[in-house]
């Protein structure tokens, strides 16, 4: 079967020929039908050897959907030629956090040489992949595997992190999304269908705001020097109650931290390398939290998808050969992707 596969680190990824696996004990073999491509896909592809605990080679691709193509014979729980979403963050499977299904914050994380399909184990951007058991699968019945695909990283990593603010976001609150890429416009859909508050956006494109608008954003500015008062001026007055930041750069900290109200809370999903300086007495807005949501869980992978099913999820994708891999992959580095890139075995 093909795969794109990372042989050398620091090296671009390299299609191969790999024999097609066959599921053993309780592992379910899936036919890959779509594979979306992640900014943590580059961040792997870029890593200087003994950064990650990884051992090469592996199969990239964490962000998987297909169908059941095989049973190994103690396998249960799924059926052959079943639509399913790769469950992606793989944890130990036997601490507390991995048996209630937060696999993404596994107490022994830091022992294991991977952290799941496409992290270490081989993933899908390939013709077939290999799970460990149905744990690792949730029904994408009544979805496109392009639309479902990107529930499994984008999706649930957005639907966490806003799961996490809930509590803040009520009627007449206020939400600030910034950066409306692939996982962005999934949040504002999120937000839009599962808190009344006010949602405003905040991004360095206009085709971004655009989409934002497209996903039910109230209001969408462009990032600039008064953006902070422009938000605050949007939002009623008082700052925002929640920021969620899916860029993490020290620019978009300092706009986050000046947006909020007092008793607000920033979620830092971004991996843009950016640093906050948090000093008491200073400059934060009192009873100021901060979190660093990783992911999701299993069960929230399940509330995700539910709520694509109702319609109340569209992901904007940009479909790609998995041939085409090496292409997408620099459109994505170049910024140059719509909503999210997935690729599709052809
Ligand atoms: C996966 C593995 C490691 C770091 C970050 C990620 C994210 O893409 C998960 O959403
Ligand atoms: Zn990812
Ligand atoms: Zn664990």
């Amino acid at each position: 079967m093909r795969a794109v596969r990372l042989t050398v680190w620091g090296e671009p990824p390299v299609p191969a020929d790999v024999e097609r696996p066959v599921p053993h004990g309780a592992q379910v073999l899936v036919r890959v039908e779509a594979t979306g491509l992640c900014h943590s896909d580059l961040h792997v592809i870029d890593a200087a050897p003994g950064v990650l605990p990884y051992r090469l080679p592996f199969t990239l691709g964490h962000e998987v959907a297909g169908r059941v193509a095989a049973l190994g014979p103690d396998a249960d729980g799924v059926d052959v030629d079943e639509p399913v979403v790769l469950y992606g963050p793989w944890g130990c499977g036997a601490c507390g956090r991995c048996a209630a299904g937060w696999d993404n914050y596994c107490d022994r994380r830091d022992t294991l040489p991977w952290h799941g399909a496409g992290l270490g184990r081989d993933g899908g951007m390939a013709d077939y992949v290999v799970v460990p058991s149905a744990r690792q699968l949730v029904s994408a019945d009544g979805l496109t595997a392009e639309q479902a695909a990107p529930l499994s990283d984008a999706g649930l990593t957005s639907y966490h992190a806003v799961s996490g603010l809930r509590h803040t976001l009520g009627e007449g609150a206020t939400a600030v999304v910034i950066g409306i890429g692939g996982l962005g416009h999934l949040a504002v859909q999120i937000l839009r269908a599962t808190t009344a508050c006010r949602v405003l956006a905040v991004d360095v494109r206009e085709e971004a705001l655009a989409l934002a608008e497209r996903s039910g954003a109230d209001f969408g500015t462009l990032l600039r020097a008064d953006t902070a008062r422009v938000l605050r001026t949007r939002g009623g007055g008082a700052g925002a109650d929640a920021v969620l930041d899916f860029v993490g750069t020290t620019d978009t900290l300092a706009l986050a931290t000046g947006v909020l109200r007092p008793g607000g809370e920033l979620a830092v999903v971004g991996s843009g390398g950016g640093s906050l300086t948090v000093t008491k007495p200073g400059v934060l807005p009192p009873g100021f939290r901060l979190s660093l949501p990783f992911w999701g869980p299993r069960p929230q992978l399940a509330e995700v998808v539910a709520l694509a099913r109702s319609g109340a999820l569209h992901v904007e994708t940009e479909r790609f050969p998995l041939s085409a891999a090496p292409e997408a992959i620099d459109r994505l580095r170049r910024g140059r992707v719509r909503g999210r890139a997935v690729l599709v075995p052809d």
